[in-house]
């Protein structure tokens, strides 16, 4: 087994990481599309400031692209990697008690031959679920055995290589209570301590967490999380994160994002930011992109400042494979990297923030 496999399955942070990066600094953009300056890699910065890792996510598809290989598998860069797509329900269990890991597979081995840590994603969420889960009618006693034995396979099978798991995705509702669907319809809250029980006995040394989107700012939906971990740590539900997903819009990064991070935090609970991503309106001018600049310097200098955020996941790294176009018609331009793989002035903002 290699130095940097080893680091990688023992979820340790690797130290010293050089101040050179193989991909290209100072690339330039489009003709007129201003671009980044800065030379130092992001996994670098992040460490340097004492965070475990800055990291993107990534799906199989884009693995066929050797460009977009090549950066991603930048250990200096990138020292973290959550899958996008291929931990979900839909793909790791699309009949019952059929479990494929082939997907799965392709990027964990990436990441370990890497020397990056991984971030699983997930075990349960309303979204991407076969319909064997959604309209099989099952009793209470069957679902919650068909959770405990979906992540517990799926868990147990990376036991010792995934450092962080979403375990519980998207359980909120805006308001802050707890979102219905398949899960909580038929269990109630009990869902989510069954699903973080199974993990925890699967992985006893992973970090466990629930993610969400919209709880950036404080609001009912972060006070909703914070009562939601309350009452599991109350009931001695293993829970060890909160992830904040962070897909935010340009011009609009909430200002209570410090005091909200710090409320999760004084739970006992570690935060991480595990989707960041900013979007605009299409076509970007450069004043889009000097906001976005600033406004991803604001969130990860904004996470720089409390120890207990412990680091930082773009979703995807490139506009070329970002998720937001297809999402939100007339919106991109939410990375830190064009479509072209040119380093924009976003590039500049995370390392200027992981500097302050
Ligand atoms: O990036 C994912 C995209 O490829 C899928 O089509 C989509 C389906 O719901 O899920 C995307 O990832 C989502 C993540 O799993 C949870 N938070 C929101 C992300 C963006 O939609």
């Amino acid at each position: 087994m290699s130095f940097k496999a080893l680091v990688a399955i023992l979820c340790v942070v690797p130290h010293a990481l050089a101040q050179t990066s193989s991909a290209t600094a100072t690339a330039t953009s489009g003709a007129s599309s201003p671009s980044a300056t800065s030379t130092t890699p992001l996994n670098v910065a992040a460490k340097a400031a004492g965070k475990k890792y800055f990291g993107s996510a990534t799906d199989n598809h884009e693995l066929t692209d050797s460009t977009y290989v090549e950066i991603l598998s930048d250990s200096n860069m990138f020292g973290q990697i959550t899958p996008g797509n291929s931990l979900k329900w839909d793909a790791t269990e699309p009949s019952r008690g059929n479990f494929t890991f082939t997907q799965g597979d392709q990027i964990v081995n990436l990441a370990k031959a890497n020397g990056q840590l991984l971030r699983g994603h997930n075990c349960v969420w309303h979204n991407q679920l076969p319909s064997w889960v959604t309209s099989g009618n099952f009793s209470a006693d069957t679902l919650s055995s068909i959770i405990t034995t979906h992540c517990g396979t799926v868990v147990g099978r990376y036991q010792g290589q995934i450092c962080f798991w979403d375990v519980v995705n998207e359980p909120l509702n805006d308001d802050g209570t707890l979102r219905s669907d398949v899960f909580y319809d038929t269990l109630g809250e009990e869902y989510i301590s069954i699903a973080l029980r199974a993990a925890k006995a699967a992985d006893p040394d992973a970090k466990l967490y629930i993610n969400d989107y919209g709880i950036e700012g404080t609001g009912p939906k972060s006070t909703g999380m914070v009562n939601l971990v309350k009452s599991l740590k109350a009931a001695s539900v293993p829970i060890d994160g909160i992830g904040m997903q962070a897909h935010l819009i340009v011009g609009q990064v909430p200002s209570t994002l410090g005091d909200n991070i710090k409320q999760f935090t004084a739970l006992g609970v570690e935060v991480a930011i595990t989707e960041l991503d900013l979007r605009m309106t299409l076509p970007a001018t450069d004043a889009d992109l000097a906001q976005q600049k600033e406004d991803y310097q604001r969130v990860i200098s904004t996470c720089n400042a409390i120890s207990g955020c412990i680091g930082v996941t773009i979703w995807d790294y490139t506009d070329k494979y970002s998720w937001v176009p297809a999402t939100f018609s007339g919106q991109g331009a939410a990375l830190p990297w064009d479509e072209n793989f040119n380093k924009k002035p976003a590039y500049d903002g995370i390392v200027a923030g992981f500097a302050s």
